[in-house]
């Protein structure tokens, strides 16, 4: 897989509640495409990143994370702004939930632009993926994903609508002007989001007005579990209880983990068992990839929770 976007620094508060009385923040390596390239390493597949980091010290922690996961960084260039970052803040107001500061405007990976984008490079790929947040992030980086689309009818987009980086309706008038030009193989999206684009939040019907611009599609329904549709048909795959930490990275474990097992030639119902056991793991600490699972963790998952 080729994959665009922005690799940012996660600061996590170490404790809930509100950030100014948080005096710990741990740091991890995200961005929901990296999130996605190392969960499709994890399950065995090959994933090379296109992107830019500062070249500060984020920059450079990064790289050597990402190419520690076995991503390939050879596309990531240094760039002469700095590395985005985000704070994370924990269950406050709403338990449960996690809010996403930024502090990436200007940042090095929104100067991602069509020049970084090598045609040989993409062209190659088994599934060029981008997301949503890579719309939004600026111009340039917007061209950069519709230049990649372009070049490859293997596509995947995740819709992943950040409203603090842009409106609804920029953010429905860019994501369908994409998916209209350059329809998917995969679409992984969520209720939130099908409101947003196709002003419908009933899984089904949402699905049945995005059928459209994609052949397979994932609505992801937080804990709930997600369906699946493809060729007319429906299939839904239940998520587990278990104790949140941090969902911030859920559904890029699910997304990541769905397209590596489908592109290793799993059945697309089996893949999406398996990939909502990345996400269940996903949520049980901070950070977005340390818990990212591989087959054999997946498989002792669903052989333990089956005894239950
Ligand atoms: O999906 C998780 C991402 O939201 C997180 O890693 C940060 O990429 C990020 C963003 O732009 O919100």
């Amino acid at each position: 897989m080729v994959t665009l976007g922005e690799i940012l620094i996660e600061l996590n508060a170490v404790t809930s509640g509100p950030l100014r009385h948080v005096n710990y923040f741990e740091k991890h390596v995200a961005g929901s495409e990296a999130n996605y390239c190392v969960a499709f390493i994890r399950l065995g597949n090959g994933c090379t990143y296109i992107g830019r980091v500062g070249r500060d010290e984020f920059g450079y922690n990064a790289i050597e994370w990402l190419r520690g996961k076995g991503v390939n960084v050879e596309h990531v260039k240094l760039d002469e702004n700095p590395t985005g970052l985000f704070f994370i803040q924990r269950n406050y107001p709403v338990p449960l939930h996690s809010e996403s500061i930024y502090y990436r405007k200007g940042s090095a990976g929104s100067k991602l632009s069509p020049e970084d984008v090598k045609e040989d490079v993409v062209r190659g790929a088994d599934l060029v993926h981008s997301t949503g947040i890579t719309l939004a992030i600026s111009n340039s980086a917007r061209d950069a994903v519709f230049k990649a689309f372009s070049l490859n009818e293997r596509r995947s987009f995740d819709t992943n609508i950040r409203l603090k980086l842009w409106t609804p309706e920029e953010a429905r008038s860019a994501i369908m002007k994409l998916l209209r030009d350059y329809p998917v193989k995969y679409l992984i999206t969520d209720v939130d989001d099908s409101r947003i684009l196709v002003g419908e939040t009933d899984p089904d019907r949402a699905s049945t007005l995005l059928k459209e611009y994609a052949e397979v599609i994932i609505m992801k329904q937080g804990p709930r579990g997600a369906s699946l549709y493809h060729d007319g048909g429906r299939y839904f795959s239940p998520g587990y209880s278990v104790p949140v930490e941090d969902v911030t990275g859920a559904g890029d474990a699910l997304g990541g983990t769905f397209l590596s097992l489908v592109t290793s030639g799993f059945s697309l119902e089996k893949a999406l068992d398996y990939a909502i056991v990345s996400s269940t793991l996903n949520v049980m600490i901070r950070g977005d990839q340390e818990n990212l699972p591989g087959l054999p963790e997946i498989e002792t998952f669903l052989r333990e929770m089956d005894k239950k």
